[in-house]
C-alpha cells in the first residue's frame, strides 16, 4: 500500500500502482470526468501512469490552466503522427504547448502550404475516432539513439540530455515520439482542434542550420471554447494594422523600396502630420525648442559619442568618398550634444530641451522586421534635455509626465514601465561603474518616490544609461516599447559637455533622451490596431466626404461647402465620381470617415448639412455654422 496526501492535508492509502485516473475516480465520477492529469510530488503526471511510493498528488481538471497545456501538447503529438501517416520520411523537431495552442516543427520534402492544413486535419480527426490509448515509456540514453535512430533533430536532443535526466518517450499507435509528458491518456480526448497557420523556423533558432516548416494549431476541451476562440482570432486578424494600413491606403512595404522600409501614402501622411502638429504645440507648452539635423553624420561623430564602439551592429555599413567617411545616423544624440556645444552655456541656461522629429536608421535582422512595428527607417519624436544634477528628478518627472499625457489623449493605456538596467557580465555597455550606479540609482529613487511601479530589467539597458521605458499592449496582444526615458553621464563626458556654475567654475551637465510617442512607424501600428483603423477625428485622414446625391443639381453647393470646410481647416474631400450614390456612400463607410455629408434637394434648398456619424445609423440635419463648430470641437476636445 502507498500513502496519497491531497492539497487539503487530507490522506488515503492505496494499492501500489494506483493511477491518478482511478483516484480521481475513487473520489467522484464527476472529477474522474474533469481530470486531465495530476501532480505527483510537484511532476506532471498522465492520468495513467501508475504511482509506485507515498506521494502528495493534486488532480489537475480541465478547468486549469495546466490543463490546456496538457491538451495542447498532446495535440502536437497527435499532428506528428498524422504528419508521418502522410509523408513517411518525415523528421520531427520539437512540438510545444504555447500560450494559446501548439505548435510542431517538421522537416519532410514538400513545401506545405495553408491549403494543406484541412488535410491534415483530416487524418487527426481519424487518429483521435481510432481512440488510441498515448502510453509513456522509460529508457536509457542508448535504447532511446537506437529508437529514434532515424531522425537526426531527436538524435541530437538526446545526445544533449543531462545524463541524470529520466529518459522518456510516448506511444499511440504506430507513432512514438521523445516526450517528457504529461499527457491526456487516449487520442479520443482530443476532438475539438484547428490547425491555424504555417511558417518556418530554423532547427534550435540558428539561421545556419536546416530550416523546417513549422504547423501552429490550438485544441480546446469544448467545442464551445474551440469556436469561441477562433472568433478572437478573426477580430485579431480583422485588426491586424498590415490589413488595415493596406485596406485604408496608410502605407505600403514594398521589398523593391527594401525590407522594413515603409513609404507613407497620402492617407497615412496625412495622419502623421496631425501627429506632428499636436506634438510640436505639446512640446512647446512644456517649453521644448525645436532643431533640425541631418540623417548623415561623419563616422568620427559616432566614434566620439562611443556609438561606433557599442551600437555598430544595428548601423549600416560605413560610406567612404574620396577621404571622408560617413554614417546613416540611428540615433540624433551626438547631433544635439553638438547643438549644445554651439554656445557658452551658464547655469541659469538649464534646463535646456532639444526636440526634434527625428528620420534615422537601424539595421534590425531580417526576421525581426514586423510591418511598421519594426522597421529599418524609422522617424521618432525625439528630445534630449540638458539638466544640471539637481535638476535630474523634476526633469524625468516632467518628461515622464508629459508621456503620460500623449497616452492619455491618444486614448491608449500604459501596460507597465520597465526600469531597463545594465548587466555587468556584458560588454555592449560603457564600462564607468559609479556612473551607472548613479544613474541607476537616481532613476529607482526617482520611480520610488513617485509611486510609480516598474519591473527592472537587467540587461536592457542603452548602452550610454538605463532607461524607463513605458510599455503598450497592442490590441493584438504583444507588449512594446512606445516611450522611453533615459539618464545618461556618458555622453556629456564624450562630448565634453559644460556650463558655467554659480561658483563661476565648469560643470558638466547631464542629458536625458526622451521618446514622447515612439517613431512615427511603430505608433502608426499601434494606433491602426486600437482604433480597428477608425481614427478620432482629429486624426483621420479624411475627415468630412461630401456626396452630392446628383452632380448637375447638387455639385455646385457641395463644392460650396467644401471650400467654406477647407477654409475653416478641416479635412474636407468632395466626391463627384460618376459613381452610384450607394457605392460611393459604402466606400466612405470602409474608409471610415468620421462624417459623411450626403447633400440633396433638401440641404441646397434649406442651406443645411445633414450628416451621418461613422458607425452610427441615424441622419442629423444642422445649419452650416452649427456643423463646423461641432466638428471643431470634437477635434479640440481629441475625442
Ligand atoms: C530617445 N537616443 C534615444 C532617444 O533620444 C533612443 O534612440 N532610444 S531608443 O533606442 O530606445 O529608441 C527610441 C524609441 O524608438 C523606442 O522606445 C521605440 O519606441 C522606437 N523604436 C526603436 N527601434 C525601432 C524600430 N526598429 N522600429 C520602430 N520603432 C523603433
Ligand atoms: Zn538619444
Amino acid at each position: 500500500m502507498i500513502k496519497i496526501t491531497f492539497p487539503d492535508g487530507s490522506q488515503k492509502e492505496y494499492d501500489k500502482g494506483i493511477t491518478v485516473e482511478d483516484i480521481a475516480g475513487d473520489i467522484s465520477s464527476s472529477l474522474k470526468k474533469a481530470s486531465v492529469a495530476g501532480f505527483v510530488n510537484d511532476e506532471l503526471y498522465d492520468l495513467n501512469r501508475p504511482i509506485l511510493e507515498d506521494a502528495d498528488v493534486r488532480i489537475v481538471t480541465k478547468k486549469d490552466e495546466k490543463a490546456f497545456e496538457v491538451l495542447n501538447h498532446s495535440a502536437a503529438h497527435l499532428l506528428a503522427q498524422a504528419i508521418k501517416r502522410l509523408y513517411p520520411e518525415a523528421k520531427f523537431g520539437v512540438g510545444p504547448a504555447i500560450r494559446e495552442g501548439f505548435y510542431y516543427d517538421i522537416d519532410i520534402d514538400t513545401q506545405l502550404s495553408e491549403d494543406d492544413l484541412p488535410k491534415i486535419e483530416k487524418v487527426m480527426h481519424r487518429i483521435s475516432e481510432e481512440q488510441t490509448a498515448i502510453e509513456r515509456h522509460e529508457c536509457t540514453k542508448e535504447e532511446a539513439l537506437e529508437l529514434f535512430k532515424d531522425d537526426e533533430y531527436k538524435q541530437e536532443l538526446i545526445t544533449d540530455l543531462n545524463p541524470s535526466e529520466t529518459i522518456s518517450y510516448y506511444t499511440q499507435g504506430e507513432f512514438k515520439d521523445l516526450c517528457r509528458g504529461g499527457h491526456i491518456g487516449s487520442t479520443k480526448n482530443i476532438r475539438h482542434f484547428k490547425l491555424l497557420s504555417i511558417a518556418g523556423a530554423y532547427w534550435r533558432g540558428d539561421s545556419d542550420r536546416n530550416q523546417l516548416q513549422r504547423i501552429y494549431g490550438t485544441a480546446w476541451f469544448t467545442k464551445k471554447d474551440l469556436e469561441n476562440h477562433l472568433e478572437v482570432l478573426e477580430e485579431r486578424k480583422e485588426r491586424d494594422h498590415r490589413k488595415l494600413g493596406k485596406e485604408l491606403r496608410i502605407f505600403e512595404l514594398n521589398n523593391d523600396a527594401g525590407q522594413g522600409l515603409a513609404l507613407w501614402l497620402p492617407n497615412g501622411y496625412t495622419v502623421r502630420k496631425a501627429l506632428e502638429d499636436y506634438v510640436y504645440k505639446l512640446e512647446r507648452k512644456a517649453g521644448y525648442k525645436h532643431v533640425s539635423t541631418p540623417a548623415l553624420g561623419t563616422k568620427k561623430l559616432y566614434e566620439i559619442s562611443g556609438h561606433w564602439s557599442h551600437y555598430r551592429d544595428n548601423m549600416f555599413p560605413v560610406m567612404e568618398r574620396n577621404d571622408e567617411t560617413f554614417v546613416l545616423r540611428p540615433m540624433s544624440c551626438p547631433h544635439h550634444m553638438l547643438i549644445y556645444k554651439s554656445d557658452l552655456r551658464s547655469y541659469r541656461d538649464l534646463p535646456i530641451r532639444y526636440a526634434e522629429i527625428v528620420t534615422q536608421h537601424r539595421y534590425e535582422a531580417s526576421g525581426a522586421l514586423s510591418g511598421l512595428e519594426r522597421v529599418r527607417a524609422m522617424t521618432l519624436t525625439d528630445a534630449h534635455l540638458f539638466v544640471r544634477r539637481d535638476q535630474i528628478k523634476e526633469e524625468v518627472l516632467a518628461a515622464y509626465n508629459l508621456i503620460q499625457k500623449a497616452i492619455s489623449d491618444l486614448k491608449l493605456e500604459i501596460e507597465y514601465v520597465e526600469l531597463a538596467l545594465r548587466d555587468k557580465k556584458k560588454g555592449k555597455f560603457h564600462d564607468d561603474d559609479k556612473l551607472w550606479d548613479l544613474a541607476e540609482a537616481t532613476l529607482k529613487e526617482l520611480l520610488d518616490e513617485n509611486d510609480i511601479e516598474y519591473t527592472e530589467m537587467t540587461g536592457e539597458a542603452a548602452f550610454y544609461g538605463p532607461k524607463i521605458d513605458i510599455q503598450v499592449r497592442t490590441a493584438m496582444g504583444h507588449v512594446i516599447t512606445m516611450s522611453t526615458v533615459q539618464l545618461d553621464f556618458l555622453l556629456p563626458e564624450r562630448f565634453d559637455l559644460t556650463y558655467i556654475g554659480s561658483d563661476g567654475d565648469k560643470h558638466r551637465p547631464v542629458v536625458i533622451h526622451r521618446g514622447l510617442i515612439s517613431t512615427w512607424e511603430r505608433l502608426m501600428s499601434i494606433l491602426l490596431e486600437q482604433y480597428k483603423g477608425a481614427f478620432p477625428t482629429w486624426l483621420a485622414p479624411v475627415q468630412i466626404k461630401l456626396i452630392p446625391v446628383n452632380n448637375e443639381y447638387h455639385a455646385e453647393y457641395a463644392k460650396e461647402l467644401n471650400d467654406r470646410f477647407i477654409d475653416e481647416d478641416l479635412r474636407s474631400e468632395l466626391d463627384l465620381r460618376e459613381e452610384k450614390l450607394g457605392y460611393k456612400i459604402r466606400e466612405a463607410q470602409t474608409l471610415k470617415i468620421p462624417y459623411q455629408l450626403v447633400v440633396g434637394d433638401n440641404e441646397v434648398n434649406d442651406n443645411q448639412v445633414t450628416y451621418r456619424k461613422y458607425g452610427e445609423k441615424k441622419q442629423t440635419t444642422v445649419s452650416v455654422d452649427e456643423f463646423i463648430a461641432l466638428v471643431k470641437k470634437e477635434i479640440k476636445d481629441k475625442a
